[in-house]
């Protein structure tokens, strides 16, 4: 018989973060709302979440990583919108609030999840925050409260 070690989807007494950006604010607020529901949904706690602001995508790893080394928390969800204008900027951004986040992630065993939105258009970012495309805040939070338990299992290997 194999051995399945396995996370729940149960938030329960976890201390959680979510970084967001405040760029595109109109899209990010429904992230964070969605990350909020995703907790509340699994047995969270409002009181044990802290939603910290940062101004853009750009500075969401700093932001994070201060987040990660304060010991306060057993989950993190990172949320923002990087949406494409009519220059380079865009890959700029998207590809350094995406290293920023990965490097920091992987360089720690707090779960970290990546809820950042990069898109064409304003339309595609509205649809992945929270109409048809589902809402990526939420999915980003459960894949983090997954995270969370799966660790907890692991250590009681
Ligand atoms: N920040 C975002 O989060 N999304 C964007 O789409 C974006 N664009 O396109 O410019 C953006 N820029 C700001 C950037 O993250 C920094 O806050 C800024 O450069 C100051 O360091």
């Amino acid at each position: 018989m194999p051995t399945v070690v396995e996370g729940i989807l149960n938030s329960a007494g976890l201390k959680v973060a979510i970084v967001a950006g405040r760029f595109n604010a109109f899209i990010v607020e429904r992230l964070v709302e969605g990350a909020v529901d995703a907790f509340a949904r699994t047995g969270g706690n409002d009181d044990d979440i802290t939603v910290f602001y940062a101004p853009g995508g750009f500075e969401i790893p700093q932001v994070l990583r201060r987040a990660v080394e304060s010991g306060r928390f057993d989950a993190i969800v990172c949320v923002g919108a990087v949406i494409r204008g009519g220059t380079p900027h865009f890959e700029y951004v998207a590809n350094a609030v995406t290293k920023g986040i990965s490097d920091i992630a992987y360089s720690t065993t707090t779960p970290v999840a990546f809820g950042i939105l990069t898109c064409d258009t304003v339309e595609q970012a509205i649809e992945r925050a929270g109409t048809k495309a589902g809402n990526k805040g939420f999915e980003a939070a459960m894949a983090v409260i997954e995270m969370a338990n799966l660790g907890r299992a692991m250590e009681s290997e």
